[in-house]
């Protein structure tokens, strides 16, 4: 059976009504990354990095997912799918997808101190107690730049098998998935690209367009010649 990999970014989720990060009139054009999304930040001033998750949780909760993310659950009901997400905001899940999400997710917070993860539904105090040792130490469970992503091991396995690699909605600008497409190319997989705008990366097919109405397409081409 073919084996298919797929990386998804902010894009897909963008017609879902969340914020991509490097548009014009994106999360990084009002935040600074250096501000909210590393470690020394929470460590300066972790109201305000509570405050821009907490803000993103309440966006995520609201939101639903989209065309697409509908697309890949049925694609993983047919062939043998790896989907992996740079997201946070859980969409995949909530399309009933297992997807290896790997900067994290907004629905869950992390003990620094003890390790300990829990589900995050509302938001996170400053300081958060960790329900499970009780130290002021919760954050919320992502990976911010200069920590390593989470599942390395199962996203390089599957991509060292994968026959075809499909990329969706992300500017590949953050490694180590950015690195992703050129390790399935090694691997001999078929690489797709979807977005409104190609990124440079090598892609053997470019496929212009709104996510909600480029990847059910395709989905349902494949679905259609098994
Ligand atoms: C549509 C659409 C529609 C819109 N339809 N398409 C120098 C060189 C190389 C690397 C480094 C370096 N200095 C530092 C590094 C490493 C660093 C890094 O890559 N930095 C770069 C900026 C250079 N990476 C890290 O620190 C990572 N850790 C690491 O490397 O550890 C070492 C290690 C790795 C592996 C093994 C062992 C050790 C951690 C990275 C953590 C990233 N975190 C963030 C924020 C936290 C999560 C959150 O708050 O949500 O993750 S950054 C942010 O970018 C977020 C995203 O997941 C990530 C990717 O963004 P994405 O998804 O691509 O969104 P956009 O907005 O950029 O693009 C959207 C795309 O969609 C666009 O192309 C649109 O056109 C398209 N689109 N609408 C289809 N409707």
């Amino acid at each position: 059976m073919t084996k298919i990999v797929i990386l998804t970014g902010a894009g897909i989720s963008a017609e879902s009504g969340i914020a991509t990060f490097r548009a014009s009139d994106g999360l990084w054009a009002q935040h600074r990354v250096e501000d909210v999304a590393t470690p020394d930040a929470f460590a300066r001033d972790p109201a305000l990095v509570q405050g821009f998750y907490n803000m993103r949780r309440t966006d995520a909760a609201q939101a639903e997912p989209n065309a697409a993310h509908h697309a890949l659950k049925r694609l993983a009901d047919h062939v043998d799918l790896t989907l992996i997400t740079q997201n946070v905001d859980g969409l995949h899940a909530k399309a009933g997808s297992h997807a290896i999400e790997m900067h994290g997710a907004l629905r869950r917070g992390l003990c620094s101190q003890c390790g300990a993860r829990w589900e995050q539904s509302g938001d996170m105090a400053t300081p958060h107690p960790c329900p499970a040792c009780t130290a002021p130490a919760g954050r919320p469970d992502i990976v911010w730049f200069g920590e390593i992503p989470y599942h390395m091991d199962d996203c390089m396995a599957a991509i060292q098998q994968a026959d075809l690699f499909a990329s969706i909605g992300t500017s590949a600008q953050v490694y180590p998935a950015a690195g992703f497409s050129n390790l399935a190319q090694d691997a001999g997989a078929d690489l797709w690209e979807f977005n409104l705008d190609q990124t440079g990366a090598h892609f053997d097919h470019f496929v212009c367009g709104p996510a909600t109405q480029t990847v059910p397409q395709w989905v349902d081409g494949i679905i259609t010649s098994l």
